[in-house]
């Protein structure tokens, strides 16, 4: 559960049913934060608004002036609401003009929003509503932690649970089956499984046939990758993949979910669509009682990239690059389709081209703290470095404000109206439950009053939620994120909508997939994939695998959590986790404080000897900045696809602190 979600309205909410998580029971003290961004700072200086957005302005002429549209960049967040991230969009493309916008969520779901699109046409993390998990007798977990990510989801497993992740999670703590498949070797582990599926006699020939293209095409490959192959790749015994296939064949209702740790992947998209591959060539999705998911991450993790906050995208799931969409979205806008920008650089190749001679040389930032969530960190920082003008939208100092020539406060999640998308494609209303200091703007106002500085029309940048919301729907409309029948009416009335909603009569669409897949002819497609393995594999100087996620204390790059007691008192420092005998390969023992180093930088973390660890593989949590920044060693290596980096794995050594 993320930190806004745990916390929106959580008695009637059903993914959370009335349960919050830790971050949610202190979350009091966050909401009156002492530390919270009230006035617009130049410079580290308080100034009045009006002196603040006259310099971003006039900055903003400036830079375009000399350097044209694209040298202004945006980089959002999948943490504001529909209503924001759709604004954001728009103000890019119609205020800016730049095609230089992308957002966090591209380090987040992309992967598998990408092979959601291949497979079955449409990218919605869950094509069922969540409570449906509650009747399954069989659910495949791989690469996801809900115990410390979303411990309200767990609920909902009631079913026999198998886990893949290298490490013995919380959530592994619970399986009947935890598979251990090194970092970055997830895409073997599924071959093999398809493999025994196939060769056990599994398949669902019918169903294969009905459904689905490109079987043959897909089965080549695995064919190559018998599971005793697969266990010397990925660690895990060939007994235990023939286990899985065998248990998911036999459940009469299964699922398999997959989350950041099957994404966050060089070959990420491939990795996903491999996993999908064994969940069709079982009959799951669409069939009743049974699918495929994603789980997802952030606050408004779904709607956050349906709205055209991505580099390559209009509202309403739209591609920026499809005439069609283009003609209908500038129609809505009042704008010129030929106005409209291409599509721009995914996020961190926005990030590594900023005050590059052919880069942006301005950034605009609104919902993400990329200092410490980007990979390669410290290179990241240096490219913010160079920049000529760089602004932060924030309610908390962070590790980018402090670099920012123009702080914007504004107002948090519970002082405002607007709406989310959960992970099941249903859209949330969210009332504001506290009044905000009185200084602050909220992120709609602050895009308008640039908007006006910048030559465009007050009304074109509304600042009510539900204008802004009745605008969205309009754009969406006929896409595939079709909002156009719901209205802010309706949510306030408490109807469940799940998108497609495409009129105002239209009940919604709980479940996709029943009839028919997204894709023209109605079925859905094996991906033909193969295993790559990890960009940056180990070798004789940097011999470990490390990979990085979440814990339950802290919240993304901890601008918020790092600031509260209880959880500082819970998780007060990075740490490494290590097998007991490599660590002491490397001179350390459990508390020792060890230097651990990649390609791309050093960090300091405290040693936690953990038995169940793989001896070639170590884990830190991404949370803490400067030189405890887990994305100071993480390898940038994107996936071809998604442009997703590769958070999850690369090369390390491990050595004392303070050692030459
Ligand atoms: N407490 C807390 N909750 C959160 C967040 C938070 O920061 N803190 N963030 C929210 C957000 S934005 C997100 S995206 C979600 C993320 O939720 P999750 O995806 O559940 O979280 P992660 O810890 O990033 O990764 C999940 C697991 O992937 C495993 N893993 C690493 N490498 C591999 C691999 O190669 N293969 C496989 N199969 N597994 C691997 C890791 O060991 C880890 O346990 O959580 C959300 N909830
Ligand atoms: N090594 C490693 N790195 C990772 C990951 C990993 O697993 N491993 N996971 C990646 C993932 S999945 C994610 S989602 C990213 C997350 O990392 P970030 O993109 O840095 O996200 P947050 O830490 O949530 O930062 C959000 C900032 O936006 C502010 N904010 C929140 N809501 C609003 C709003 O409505 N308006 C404005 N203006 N500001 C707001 C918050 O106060 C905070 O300072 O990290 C990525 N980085
Ligand atoms: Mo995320």
């Amino acid at each position: 559960m993320t930190l806004e979600g745990a916390l929106v309205t959580p008695r009637e909410f059903p993914t959370n049913r009335g349960g919050l998580c830790q971050k949610g029971w202190t979350s009091g003290a966050l909401l009156s934060n002492p530390v919270r961004l009230t006035k617009p700072l130049l410079h580290g200086k308080p100034v009045s608004w009006d002196t603040a957005l006259d310099f971003v302005a006039e900055r903003i002429e400036r830079i375009q002036g000399e350097h044209g549209r694209d040298g202004m960049a945006i980089f959002g967040g999948g943490g504001l609401t529909n209503e924001k991230a759709y604004a954001l969009g728009k103000f890019a493309r119609v205020a800016l003009r730049t095609s230089q916008i992308d957002y966090n969520g591209r380090f987040c779901m992309s992967s598998a929003a990408a092979a959601g699109n291949k497979a079955f046409g449409v990218d919605r993390g869950m094509p069922f509503p969540v409570t449906d998990l509650d009747d399954a007798d069989m659910i495949l977990l791989v690469g996801a932690n809900p115990a410390e990510t979303m411990p309200p989801f767990m609920q909902h497993i009631k079913a026999g649970l198998i886990v893949v992740d290298p490490r013995r999670t919380a959530t592994a703590e619970r399986a009947m089956l935890h598979l251990k498949p090194a970092p970055g070797t997830d895409l073997a582990l599924a071959l093999g499984i398809l493999h025994a599926v196939f060769s056990e006699g599994y398949a669902e020939q019918d169903y294969i046939e009905q459904r689905t293209h490109g079987f043959a095409d897909a089965w080549r490959i695995a064919a190559a990758w018998w599971p005793e192959r697969v266990e010397r790749v990925t660690g895990v015994s060939a007994t235990d993949q023939r286990a899985v296939a065998r248990m998911l064949a036999k459940a009469k209702n299964a699922y398999i979910l997959t989350a950041r740790g099957t994404e966050q992947h060089a070959s990420g998209t491939d990795t996903v669509n491999a996993w999908i591959n064994l969940a069709l060539a079982l009959g799951l999705p669409g069939k009743p009682g049974s699918g495929y998911g994603c789980l997802t991450g952030q606050g408004n993790g779904q709607g956050g990239r349906e709205h055209g906050q991505k580099a390559d995208q209009l509202p309403g799931y739209r591609k920026i690059d499809d005439p069609e969409a283009r003609a209908h979205v500038a129609g809505v806008w009042g704008v010129d389709p030929d106005s409209l920008p291409g599509p721009g650089r995914s996020a961190y190749e926005l990030l590594d081209a900023l005050g590059r001679p052919h880069g942006p040389k301005g950034l605009l930032v609104f919902g993400s703290n990329p200092v410490v969530s980007a990979p390669r960190a410290t290179h990241v920082t240096e490219r913010l470095k160079a920049l000529d003008l760089l602004v932060v939208a924030d309610f908390v100092p962070n590790e980018t404000t402090a670099l920012a020539d123009v702080v914007l406060p504004v107002t948090q999640w519970a002082e405002e109206e607007g709406t989310l998308t959960s992970l099941e494609g249903r859209v949330l209303h969210r009332r504001p439950a506290l009044r905000p200091p009185q200084e602050v703007r909220s992120d709609l106002e602050v895009l308008q009053e640039l908007a006006i500085r910048l030559g465009s029309p007050a009304k074109a940048f509304p600042t009510i939620p539900e204008e802004v919301f009745d605008e969205l729907a309009k754009a969406s409309e006929g896409g595939i994120a079709d909002y156009s029948g719901i209205t802010y009416a309706r949510l306030r009335d408490g109807e469940a909508l799940h998108w497609p909603v495409p009129s105002r009569e239209h009940p919604g669409t709980p479940r996709l997939f029943e009839d028919e897949f997204a894709h023209p002819d109605g079925k859905a497609r094996f991906i033909p994939v193969d295993h790559k393995g990890p960009a940056e594999p180990p070798d004789d100087e940097f011999p470990l695998r490390a990979t990085t996620g979440r814990v339950l204390a802290h919240y993304q790059s901890g601008a918020q959590t790092r600031r509260i007691d209880d959880l500082m008192k819970a998780v007060p420092e990075s740490y490494v986790e290590v097998h007991p005998d490599t660590a002491e390969r490397a001179g350390l023992t459990n508390g020792d404080m060890a230097k651990v180093e990649s390609r791309r930088g050093e960090v300091q973390a405290r040693v936690r000897c953990v038995p169940s660890m793989r001896p070639d593989t170590v884990f830190l949590p991404f949370h803490f900045p400067g030189e405890n920044s887990a994305n100071r060693l993480t390898n940038p290596a994107l996936d071809p696809t998604s442009r997703m980096p590769e958070f999850k794995v690369c090369a390390v050594r491990l050595a004392p602190w303070g050692e030459a």
